[in-house]
């Protein structure tokens, strides 16, 4: 039996360009899809709430594009990581990471998405931070697509319903491959596929307003995106023997609410169809047996064109990575309370506490999602992203004290561990938002995720200078003993 982590266990960090980078007009980038989401500081935590993860209407989506502010829009401004990088990774180097995630933001490679050649600017804005890792002593692990597409993709094309978006990917991925590949140890190429279904303009551009079918539209989407995974890992494997390819979902586990067996079968109806659809697909190769059911249940009906199963059948991934930040439970009764979380709601479980953001947390859940993803897949496992959002203080002395942040990480990482011994074999752990970047579903800078702070307010004033909080000195000696001194509590 292992007694815990193995000696190079990569233990990281992670955040996503749009989130981090900035410089949204600079380098020769096009306009994202994520530097036309507003945000508004008079927004009250509630609003703020029921905006999470808001999906894009036409009024929104139109005037964002006009519009020439950075305030009310702050993925253009990030927290400068574009220009302050290098200091960055110095302080990553300090905390001991063993491996750096960010993402490639398509619009700094392809501006407008369908260009032949690429903006070599933005190829060597990537050499230079790939190299920079290496020179600090960490290995990159390269989300290909989280969430940022070249706008003009959506304006000329439709995004991701149309079949053309295969094409424009493939070739951004492989445009990738042969300029950076000798700079990146794992690749991801889509953050969290199943965001398509949870948050589709961020998943897969598409407006709900200009969708008769919505529903439908998302799943031709995703069955694009099925695709264009696969053939990412043809084309890495083909331009890079050897390469490490996964396929990720943001992990959404469901117990049942109780021992009920109509509750037990709603959490496996839960489970199948948020996540083990994906995981299916992307590593078994074809489309799971529940799935036609699960397609009328929703009224869906996706076209396939000939040769796309054997694509998805042929171009398997070499592992699988999630994030995981909670669990819910399912139920058939609809009158149960119900909690926050990432992307999703579900109901409450009355055994766990939550986050300032109502989030529940459950390090338990992290090991039982470990072993279910491993047993049922046999393949290695990243976790690409687990951590916990709260509001921080920088007192005047500069220090900024989040012991709920150590203990969720202690927590969970002790979980990890169990899982370890359980048997899953589990190449690392990239935290989430190891420095402090604006949160994805609320666009908020005051959810704070790092364990380096960056002041910074939600409309992007500030000093931008970084600090060390106390769960930065907790996670470096956690990684210097190679997360030995982390024990589950209830054994
Ligand atoms: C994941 C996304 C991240 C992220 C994280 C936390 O779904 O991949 O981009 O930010 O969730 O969510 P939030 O930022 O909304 O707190």
């Amino acid at each position: 039996m292992r007694k815990g982590f193995q000696e190079d266990f990569l233990w990281g960090g992670a955040i996503a360009a749009s989130q981090a980078d900035g410089a949204w007009q600079e380098g020769g980038k096009g306009i994202g899809t994520q530097d036309l989401r507003y945000f508004d500081t008079l927004w009250d935590k509630d609003t703020r709430t029921e905006n999470r993860n808001t999906n894009m209407t036409t009024p929104m989506f139109e005037k964002a594009l006009t519009a020439k502010e950075e305030t009310h829009y702050p993925f253009r401004f990030g927290i400068d990581f574009y220009h302050q990088y290098k200091e960055d990774l110095c302080l990553m180097e300090e905390l001991g990471l063993k491996v750096f995630r960010t993402s490639i933001c398509w619009a700094r490679i392809f501006p407008n998405g369908d260009e032949a050649e690429p903006n070599e600017e933005g190829i060597q804005f990537y050499r230079d931070l790939f190299r920079e890792c290496h020179a600090r002593g960490m290995r990159v692990f390269a989300t290909i697509l989280h969430y940022d597409t070249p706008v003009q993709l959506l304006l000329r094309y439709g995004g991701w319903k149309n079949r053309k978006m295969i094409d424009f990917y493939v070739h951004y991925a492989k445009t990738l491959f042969r300029n950076l590949g000798d700079l990146v140890d794992y690749w991801l190429p889509f953050n969290e596929i199943n965001c398509a279904r949870f948050n589709p303009y961020n998943g897969c551009c598409l407006i709900k307003d200009q969708e008769p079918d919505y529903m439908n539209a998302i799943f031709q989407c995703t069955h694009h995106q099925f695709l264009a995974n696969a053939l990412a890992v043809k084309a890495a494997h083909e331009i890079l023997p050897g390469s490490k390819v996964g396929g990720m979902i943001a992990r959404f586990t469901t117990y049942p609410l109780t021992c009920k067996p109509e509750d037990v079968m709603e959490s496996i109806l839960e489970e199948n169809y948020k996540n083990y659809f994906y995981t299916d697909v992307m590593a078994r190769g074809k489309y799971p047996s529940y799935s036609d059911r699960m397609f009328d249940k929703l009224g869906v009906r996706i076209h396939k064109e000939p040769g796309d199963d054997a694509v998805l059948a042929e171009n398997t991934v070499d592992f699988l990575a999630f994030s995981y930040y909670m669990s819910m439970t399912a139920s058939t009764d609809t009158e149960q309370e119900k909690a926050s979380g990432n992307l999703v709601t579900g109901n409450k479980n009355p055994y766990l506490q939550a986050s300032d953001w109502g989030w529940q947390i459950d390090p338990v859940g992290l090991r039982i999602s470990l072993n279910q993803m491993y047993d049922r897949y046999q393949l290695p496992v990243f976790i690409a992203e687990n951590g916990i959002g709260a509001v921080d203080k920088l007192t005047e002395d500069g220090r900024i004290h989040d012991p709920y942040r150590i203990a969720y990480l202690r927590e969970h990482i002790a979980q990890m561990k169990e899982a370890v011994k359980d048997g899953v074999e589990l190449l690392g752990y990239t935290m989430w938002g190891i420095i402090d970047i604006i949160s994805c579903g609320t666009i908020e800078m005051s959810k704070r995720y790092g364990v380096i702070y960056v002041d910074e307010d939600e409309e992007g004033k500030g000093s931008k200078k970084r600090y060390k909080k106390d769960s930065f000195y907790w996670y470096q000696e956690c990684i210097r003993n190679n997360g030995e001194e982390t024990e589950a509590t209830d054994e």
